[in-house]
C-alpha cells in the first residue's frame, strides 16, 4: 500500500496504481481522450498518447501523464494548477487543429469527448488552425461509417480490435501526417475481416467511427400510406435506452419504450424476445438431437455445438475458422426468425402482401444491420428484416418526434409476436442464451419441471465461464465466452482437439448484447454493464412464464404452421448455413 497526496486528499492506493486510477477513486476526474478500462472485462486502452491528463508531480520538472504514472510513497500530485491547465488546452488546441470544425453536422455531436474538452477547457478560439489538414478515407458500410478526418489516434479502437476482438482489422498505417488508422494495406473495411461487432465505434471517442444512420429511412417508411411497418425490439434495448434520457444505468423502460415506438407511428410493435423463445425452440432441439446421437455412441456427431444468434460473431467464425463451420447451430438468429415468421405466417394471416410489410428491429448491435443484408436473409432480393437501427438512433427519433420519453406510462407489446418468456429477455445479456437453453433442454430432456430455473452458475461478466449441468446422470458440460479473444481461445482449443464441453455461448461483445455497439456510449463505466444485465434479470423474474417452450403463441405457430421443430418448414424459415 502507498499513501500520496492528491490536491488536498490524502489517499491509500495499492502498489502500483497509477495517479489516474489514484484520483478517480477519490473521485477527482482527471481527462483523458485515450486512456479507457472497463473494469470487469478486457477492454482496455493505455497508449499514454494523447497528454490531456498531465498533472504536476512534486520534485518533477515536467508535467507527467496521470495514466502512465505510478503512485510513489509520499508523492504530492496537483491536478488542476493553472499550469495544468493551460498545458491541457493547449495539447487540446493542437488536436483540434488537425480536426474538422464541423460539430454541428456531426453524428456525435453531443456525445463527443473531444467536444466536451473544449467546452471544460474553455476553449473560445482555434490559435493553432488556418493550416492542411491531414488526408483521410471515408467509408459506408453497411453497418459502419468511418470518417477518419476526425481520427484523433487515441488508438482505442486499435486496441479493441487487436487485443479485445483478435480481428486485427484495424491499425496504424503510414507515417507523420499521413498516419491513418485503417485495415492493412488502406483496403476498405468492407474488405477485411471486420466482423461489424462494433466495439470500435463503442469506444471511438470522436466522430471517426459511427453507425449507419438509418433513422431518416424510417421516417419516410412510416409516413408512406402504402406500407405496413412493423417493429421488433432486441432484449438488450430496454435495459439501456433510458440512460439516453438522462434515467440511470438499469432503468428498465419495456414499456416506455413500446409507448414511444407506438408514438413514432409503427402499426405493429413486437418483441424480438419471442423470436429468442423461438430460437431456443429450434438450437434446444438441435442440441438435443446432437446429445442423444453421442449418447447412443455415434461417432460422427460433432460436438460442441455452438450458439449461432450473434452475427459478429459468425461473421468471425466463418472468416477465422472456415474449417469448423459444421459445429455452430444452424438455427438463425432471433432477429431474423422474426422476419421470416413476420414476413409468412404472419403476413398471411393478416392479408399483407410482402411488397407492402416493412420490417424493422431495433437493436443493440450494428453487426445486425450487416445481418439485415445477407442474401441467405433475402427472397427474390428482399430482406426478412428491412433494415436495423440502433438504440442509439431510436433515442435521436423519439427526440426528434418530441415524445417526452420519462413522462410516458407503460403500454404493453401487440400480439402475437410480442409475447415473451424470461428466457427470452435473458438473451440480451452474456450467459443469457446458455441459460434460456438450460431451462427448456432439461425439462424437455428428463421429462420433468426445474424446480429453480435460475441457472447462476452461467451468470456474471468473467470472459470464459464453464458449468456442469447434470441431466439425469449425464454430465452436460455447457461454456460461455463473450469477446471474440475469447471466443478464440475456446475455438482454437476445439480445433486442436482439447474440448471439454457439449455446448458453448458466445457473443461477440463484451458482456453481451448489453454491451453492442448500438448502445448508449458506456463512457469506460462498467457499472453501467452490470446495471444493465440485472435489469434483464430483473425483468425475466417478474414474467409469468420463464421457459420458452412454454410460451403460449410459440406453441400455437407450431401447431398451425411449422409442425415441430426442425421440421422442413422450420429448417426451411428458420435455419441457414455458412460460409466463407
Ligand atoms: Fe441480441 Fe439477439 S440477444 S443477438 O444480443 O440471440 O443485438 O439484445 O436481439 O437476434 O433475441 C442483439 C440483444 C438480439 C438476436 C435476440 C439473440
Ligand atoms: Fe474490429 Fe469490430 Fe471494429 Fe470491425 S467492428 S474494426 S471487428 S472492432
Amino acid at each position: 500500500q502507498i499513501t500520496l497526496q492528491i490536491d488536498r486528499h490524502y489517499i491509500t492506493v495499492p502498489e502500483g496504481s497509477t495517479i489516474l486510477e489514484a484520483a478517480r477513486k477519490i473521485g477527482i476526474d482527471i481527462p483523458t481522450l485515450c486512456h479507457i478500462d472497463l473494469k470487469g472485462t478486457c477492454v482496455k486502452n493505455n497508449p499514454a498518447s494523447c497528454r490531456i491528463c498531465v498533472v504536476e508531480v512534486e520534485g518533477r520538472r515536467n508535467l507527467a501523464p496521470a495514466c502512465a504514472t505510478r503512485c510513489t510513497e509520499g508523492m504530492v500530485v496537483r491536478t488542476s494548477t493553472l499550469r495544468v491547465m493551460n498545458a491541457r488546452k493547449v495539447v487540446a488546441e493542437l488536436i483540434l487543429s488537425d480536426h474538422p470544425n464541423d460539430c454541428l453536422t456531426c453524428p456525435k455531436c453531443g456525445d463527443c469527448e473531444l467536444q466536451t474538452l473544449a467546452l471544460r477547457f474553455n476553449i473560445r478560439r482555434m490559435p493553432y488552425n488556418g493550416g492542411e489538414l491531414s488526408p483521410r478515407k471515408r467509408e459506408v458500410t453497411s453497418s459502419i461509417v468511418r470518417n477518419m478526418d476526425k481520427c484523433i489516434f487515441c488508438r482505442r479502437c486499435e486496441s479493441v480490435c487487436n487485443e479485445v476482438q483478435t480481428v486485427g482489422a484495424l491499425g496504424a498505417i503510414r507515417r507523420g501526417f499521413n498516419t491513418t488508422i485503417a485495415p492493412a494495406f488502406d483496403k476498405m473495411m468492407s474488405d477485411s475481416e471486420c466482423t461489424y461487432c462494433g466495439q470500435c465505434v463503442a469506444v471511438c471517442p470522436v466522430g471517426a467511427l459511427t453507425e449507419r444512420d438509418h433513422t431518416n429511412r424510417l421516417l419516410l417508411d412510416l409516413e408512406n400510406p402504402d406500407k405496413v411497418v412493423i417493429v421488433q425490439t432486441a432484449p438488450a434495448v430496454r435495459a439501456a435506452l433510458g440512460e439516453e434520457f438522462g434515467l440511470p444505468a438499469g432503468t428498465l423502460v419495456t414499456g416506455k419504450m413500446v409507448y414511444a415506438l407506438r408514438e413514432l407511428g409503427f402499426d405493429y410493435v413486437f418483441d424480438t424476445d419471442f423470436a429468442a423463445d423461438l430460437t431456443i425452440m429450434e438450437e434446444g432441439a438441435e442440441i438435443l438431437n446432437r446429445l442423444t446421437r453421442y449418447m447412443n455412441g455415434d461417432k460422427s456427431v460433432r460436438l460442441p455445438i455452438l450458439t449461432s444468434c450473434c452475427p459478429a460473431w459468425v461473421n468471425f467464425f466463418e472468416h477465422h475458422f472456415p474449417d469448423m463451420l459444421d459445429i455452430p447451430s444452424t438455427a438463425r438468429s432471433p432477429q431474423q426468425m422474426f422476419g421470416s415468421i413476420a414476413k409468412t405466417f404472419w403476413a398471411e394471416k393478416m392479408g399483407i402482401p410482402r411488397e407492402k410489410l416493412v420490417v424493422v428491429s431495433i437493436m443493440p448491435c450494428l453487426a445486425k444491420k450487416y445481418e439485415c443484408d445477407r442474401n441467405e436473409f433475402k427472397t427474390d432480393g428482399s430482406p426478412d428484416v428491412d433494415y436495423s437501427i440502433s438504440t442509439r438512433e431510436l433515442a435521436r427519433l423519439i427526440r426528434r418526434a418530441n415524445v417526452g420519453f420519462t413522462l410516458l406510462t407503460d403500454k404493453e407489446f401487440d400480439q402475437p409476436m410480442g409475447a415473451s418468456t424470461g428466457a427470452g429477455v435473458i438473451f440480451g445479456t452474456t450467459g443469457g442464451v446458455m441459460e434460456a437453453a438450460l431451462r427448456s433442454v432439461y425439462e424437455i430432456y428428463t421429462g420433468r419441471t426445474l424446480e429453480n430455473v435460475n441457472f447462476e452458475q452461467v451468470r456474471g461478466l468473467a470472459g470464459v465461464r464453464r458449468a456442469t449441468i447434470d441431466l439425469d446422470g449425464f454430465e452436460l458440460k455447457v461454456g460461455i465466452a463473450h469477446g471474440l479473444g475469447n471466443a478464440r481461445h475456446l475455438l482454437e482449443d476445439i480445433r486442436h482437439g482439447r474440448n471439454e464441453y457439449h455446448v458453448i455461448e458466445i457473443m461477440a461483445c463484451p458482456g453481451g448484447c448489453i454491451g453492442g455497439g448500438g448502445q448508449p456510449l458506456h463512457h469506460g463505466n462498467s457499472e453501467v454493464l452490470y446495471a444493465r444485465a440485472n435489469a434483464l434479470y430483473r425483468e425475466d423474474a417478474q414474467k409469468p412464464l420463464r421457459k420458452s417452450h412454454e410460451n403460449p403463441y410459440i406453441k400455437t405457430l407450431y401447431e398451425e404452421y411449422l409442425g415441430r421443430p426442425l421440421s422442413e418448414t422450420a429448417e426451411r424459415l428458420l435455419h441457414t448455413h455458412y460460409f466463407n
